[in-house]
C-alpha cells in the first residue's frame, strides 16, 4: 500500500460510521429521528455512508459520555467486525467526551461531533482565500482541540471525515504554534474584513438597494440568483454548496436596479465558531435593505427551517429588515400537496410561491419585490447647505436611493427615494415637506 494515501478500502471505512442521538425534555424522539435525517444528509454530502442508528432516551446526560456505559457498549458491539470507523453524535462534544467515548468504543473507531461534521464540509467546499482562512480558523478552535491520535493518523493518510480542510497539517501541530497561527489567520480575516467594507461602501455610494438571498442550506438560494441573473454560481443537490456571497446586479421590469446577493446557507445548531469566524461574509445578509427569505416548500420540515433561518437573522441583526417570504421548489408534487397549490387564493402581501428551476411564480416575486421595495417611501427633493455637506453623507448612510446629486452656488441639491423616518428627520431642507407624493 501507498503509505502516504489511504487505500479505497480503508477510506470507506473511516466513512462508515453510526450516527447517534438523545432524547431529553427538550427534544422529542420523533425531533431526534428528524436530526438524524440531516446529520445523515450531512454525512452524505461529506462522502461518508451511515451504518446503523443508534437513540437514547435520558432526562440528563452522562457528563463523561453523554449516553450511558450500556448504550456505549451497543455501539462499540456494532463496530466490532462492522468496518465502522466513525461515530457520530448529533449535538457538541466536549474534547473529553471525545476521548472517553474513544477509549471506551475502541476498535480505533474515531468519534465526531455534528458541529465537526459541518466544519468538515465547510473545509471542502471553501473556495475563495477568504472563505479558506475562515474555515481556518473555526477548525483551529473547534476541531483542533477534539482531534485524538486516530484523527491525526487519517489525517496523515490523506482523509478522513473530520480532518480535512486548509489547516489539515495545522490540526496536528502542537498548541503554542496553533496559537500563532490562530493569531495570523484572525489578522488576515481583518485585512479581508476591511476590504469588504470598502467594497460595501462603494456600493452603497451607487445608491442600488441591496437585497440579500438568505435560508436554510439547499433550499435553492443560489439557483435563483442564476435563474434571475445568469451568475453561474455552482447550485447542487449538496449542503452548503455555497460558501461565499456572491452579488449581481438585477433590473425589475419597472426599471428599478436592485443588487442581489446569494449567502451562505443556516443549518440548525450552527457552529457557534463557524458563525464568529464566517461573520464578515454573514454580515452580507445583515447589512442589506431587504430579505428574500428562500424556503424548500417540498421539505416536511420547511416551518422549522424557516423558523431557524428567522432566529438565525435576529442573531444576526437582521431580524427586522423588510422581509419577502419565497416558497421555492414548489413544481415539485411534495410542495404542491403541503401547500394546495396551485389554486391557492389567499397569499399574505409578503409571500410568493416559487419554482427557482422552471420559472414558475417568478412574476409574482418581481412584483412583490417591487411592492417591498417601496413600500413607506418616497421621493424628495433636498437643498442643503454647502456648510452642510455632511448631511449628504448621512443620506448615503441610511440607505436612501440617491437619484441626483448637483452642486450649486445654493447649496446641494439631491432627489433621493427615502423612506418616511429619514424625511421627517431631514425635513428642514426638504423643499416641499407637506406634499407626500407615492413613488
Ligand atoms: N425541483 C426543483 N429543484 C430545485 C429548485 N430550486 C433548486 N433546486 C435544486 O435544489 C438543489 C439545491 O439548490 P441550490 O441552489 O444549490 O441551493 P442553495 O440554497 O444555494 O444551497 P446551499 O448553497 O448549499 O446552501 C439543487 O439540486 C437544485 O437543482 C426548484 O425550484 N425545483
Ligand atoms: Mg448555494
Amino acid at each position: 500500500m501507498n503509505e502516504t494515501k489511504a487505500s479505497a478500502k480503508q477510506l470507506e471505512m473511516a466513512g462508515r460510521a453510526i450516527l447517534v442521538g438523545v432524547s431529553t425534555r427538550e427534544e422529542s424522539p420523533e425531533e431526534v429521528e428528524k436530526g438524524l435525517d440531516e446529520l445523515t444528509r450531512l454525512l452524505d454530502t461529506a462522502g461518508g455512508t451511515v451504518f446503523a442508528r443508534v437513540t437514547q432516551n435520558k432526562d440528563t446526560f452522562d457528563p463523561r459520555t453523554i449516553i450511558g456505559s450500556g448504550k456505549v457498549k451497543e455501539i462499540a458491539d456494532l463496530c466490532e467486525g462492522n468496518e465502522v470507523g466513525l461515530v457520530i453524535f448529533d449535538m457538541e462534544l466536549s474534547p473529553s467526551q471525545i476521548r472517553n467515548l474513544e477509549d471506551d468504543i475502541g476498535h480505533d473507531v474515531r468519534v465526531l461531533d455534528r458541529s465537526m461534521l459541518i466544519l468538515d464540509i465547510f473545509a471542502l467546499h471553501a473556495v475563495s482565500a477568504e472563505g479558506k482562512v475562515q474555515v481556518e480558523l473555526a477548525q483551529l478552535k473547534y476541531t483542533a482541540p477534539r482531534l485524538t491520535g486516530h484523527g491525526a493518523e487519517m489525517s496523515r493518510l490523506g482523509g478522513g471525515i473530520g480532518t480535512r480542510g486548509p489547516g489539515e497539517s495545522q490540526l496536528e501541530s502542537d498548541r503554542r504554534h496553533m496559537q500563532r497561527r490562530i493569531r495570523a489567520l484572525e489578522e488576515q480575516l481583518k485585512e479581508m474584513d476591511s476590504n469588504r467594507r470598502t467594497m460595501r461602501q462603494t456600493r452603497d455610494r451607487s445608491g442600488i438597494p441591496r437585497a440579500a438571498i438568505v435560508g436554510y442550506t439547499n433550499a435553492g438560494k443560489s439557483t435563483l440568483l442564476n435563474r434571475l441573473t445568469d451568475a453561474g454560481i455552482l447550485a447542487e443537490n449538496k449542503l452548503f454548496a455555497t460558501l461565499d456571497p456572491t452579488t449581481r446586479q438585477f433590473t425589475l421590469p419597472s426599471g428599478d436596479k436592485l443588487l442581489l446577493t446569494d449567502t451562505v446557507g443556516f443549518i440548525r445548531k450552527l457552529p457557534h465558531h463557524l458563525v464568529s469566524a464566517f461573520r464578515s461574509t454573514l454580515d452580507e445578509a445583515a447589512l442589506c435593505d431587504l430579505l428574500l427569505i428562500l424556503i424548500d416548500a417540498s421539505d416536511p420540515e420547511c416551518r422549522s427551517q424557516l423558523e431557524c433561518t428567522e432566529s438565525l437573522l435576529e442573531e444576526l441583526g437582521a431580524g427586522d429588515k423588510p422581509k419577502l417570504y419565497v416558497f421555492n421548489q414548489c413544481d415539485k408534487p411534495e410542495a404542491k400537496e403541503m401547500f394546495a397549490l396551485p389554486g391557492k387564493s389567499v397569499q399574505s402581501e409578503n409571500t410568493v410561491f416559487i419554482s427557482a428551476k422552471t420559472g414558475e411564480g417568478l412574476d409574482d416575486l418581481l412584483v412583490a419585490l417591487q411592492r417591498l421595495l417601496h413600500a413607506g417611501k418616497t421621493r424628495a427633493t433636498f437643498v442643503i447647505p454647502n456648510a452642510r455637506a455632511g448631511v449628504l453623507n448621512q443620506l448615503y448612510a441610511e440607505g436612501a436611493a440617491i437619484e441626483s446629486v448637483d452642486y450649486g452656488a445654493e447649496g446641494i441639491t439631491v432627489i433621493a427615494v427615502v423612506d418616511d423616518k429619514l424625511r421627517g428627520r431631514l425635513r428642514e431642507y426638504d423643499t416641499c415637506p407637506p406634499i407626500r407624493e407615492e413613488y
